[in-house]
């Protein structure tokens, strides 16, 4: 597979450069630690290497050296060679990838069986979470590794896992939505469309609609890839980097994106602007979005979908989005709440004084695009992130084994510790 030959002969020279950084400059500091930072949830220390790629406070995410919004054309089979590889693929590269995840997309019968005994109103997140969990069973890496594989071939069952996994996420995903939803049969793959477009097709939304089929396409694009520190990459990689499989680490990190202040936050987002707009009783005035955010500040609450951990500027992936609106629904009711929130928002926040930063991250839109496409039940949210990220955390898990990542373990220190370091 081309794709796999590249990485394969890459190798050697990553692994090199690796070696020599550290034989040749291994004691020298580049981050400390303050106490601050120390109860802060370690925002800012340099602790992680992650080549995939980077987030820059006023940039936002870069992508192999490519800024998020110059991808914004690319379909995600494109950012997965991009990821793993370092570059973007030619036609025949990314033919060859994506005959590799047809021909794996299909889903072994336990999984379809255990979602069906899940109660009826699960969370949508613990349905794909649990199916990437069971999928474990298939794990190529763990059988290789009971049979004593060299360390030096670890990556090659783990890049197998990974396009395994990416190429049965969809189908899993479409089913979950039509099952938890009661939207009907499962509605099979169709083989002629890429990998977002034909996850779109399975879900059963806007048939036939190609601005839907180019969201989801945008949509797996902006959400694949956020450098390793944030929640859902970092502990991907920490359970990973104890050789765990992909199945053990992606569902890890997955579990992390579920949460509120996370991927969840998407939910959150759209169940904030449905909410206002029906306690209002109509299209709110500016004044009233206005007095409905600073009345859930009072409450002590965040208004979702704003502020970010690294992010210091609006978020490039909320401006690709917003184009996107823009150009396709730009009378949408909800849509509109969403532009007047950005004027509205970053002004509260900065009155406020509190966050760091007062600008939209990517949440605070995505969910307004789906919404108007039909796609209205928000809790599902979470897994088009997850399906989305899952190209990064795969991405970066190759990588880590291929260059013999070590086990991450962090010190950890008591507060009686600090206190006599304070003393001192
Ligand atoms: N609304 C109200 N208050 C906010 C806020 C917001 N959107 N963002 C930050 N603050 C508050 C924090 O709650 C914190 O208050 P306390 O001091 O009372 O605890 C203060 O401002 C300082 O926080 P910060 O340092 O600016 O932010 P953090 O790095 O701690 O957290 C978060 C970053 C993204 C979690 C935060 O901005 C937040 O809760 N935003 C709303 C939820 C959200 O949009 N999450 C998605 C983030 C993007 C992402 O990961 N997507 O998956």
């Amino acid at each position: 597979m081309i794709l796999k030959d590249k990485l394969a002969s890459q190798i050697p020279a990553l692994r090199e450069e690796a070696r020599s950084i550290v034989a040749n400059n291994g004691d020298k500091a580049i981050s400390g630690v303050t106490i601050e930072q120390l109860f802060g949830g370690m925002r800012g220390v340099k602790s992680l290497i992650c080549d995939t790629s980077e987030v820059g406070l006023d940039t936002g995410v870069i992508i192999r050296g490519y800024p998020i919004l110059e991808l914004t054309n690319k379909i995600p089979e494109e950012i997965f060679y991009l990821l793993v590889s370092g570059e973007l693929p030619d036609s025949e590269g990314l033919k060859d990838l994506q005959a590799e995840l047809q021909k794996r997309s299909e889903v072994p019968q336990y999984i379809w069986d255990m979602l069906n005994t899940l109660p009826s109103d699960s969370h949508p997140m613990m349905m794909l979470n649990s199916s990437i969990l069971a999928l474990q069973h298939e794990s190529i890496f763990a059988k290789r590794y009971d049979e004593g594989i060299s360390k030096d071939d670890y990556w090659d069952p783990m890049f197998e896992d990974c396009l395994n996994l990416i190429a049965k996420m969809p189908v899993i995903a479409a089913y979950i939505y039509r099952k938890r939803f009661n939207k009907g049969e499962r509605i099979e793959s169709d083989k002629t469309l890429d990998w977002a477009a034909n996850f779109g097709h399975m879900l059963g939304i806007a048939p036939g609609n190609e601005s839907f089929k180019a969201l989801m396409r945008l949509y797996m694009v902006l959400h694949s890839d956020h450098e390793s520190g944030n929640v859902s990459a970092f502990s991907c990689q920490t359970i990973g980097s104890t050789l765990s499989d992909v199945y053990y680490s992606v569902s890890g990190g997955l579990s992390g994106l579920a949460g509120p202040l996370h991927g969840l936050a998407n939910q959150e987002n759209l169940r904030f602007i449905v909410n206002m707009r029906e306690e209002i009783g109509h299209s709110p005035t500016d004044e009233e979005v206005k007095e409905y955010c600073l009345d859930v500040l009072a409450q002590k609450r965040v208004i979702p979908g704003y502020g970010h951990a690294v992010l210091r500027v609006t978020d490039p992936r909320f401006t690709a989005f917003l184009n996107f609106g823009k150009e396709e629904m730009k009378d949408d009711e909800i849509f509109k709440i969403v532009r007047q929130l950005f004027e509205i928002v970053p002004k509260i926040l900065i009155e406020q004084g509190k966050a760091k930063s007062p600008w939209p991250n990517v949440d605070a839109v995505s969910g307004s695009l789906l919404y108007h496409f039909g796609l209205k039940e928000y809790i599902y949210y979470t897994v088009l992130f997850s399906l989305s990220r899952t190209l990064g955390l795969t991405s970066q898990l190759i990588i880590a084994r291929a260059m013999h990542s070590p086990l991450i373990r962090p010190k950890s220190v008591t507060t009686k510790w600090v206190k006599s370091q304070i003393g001192n």
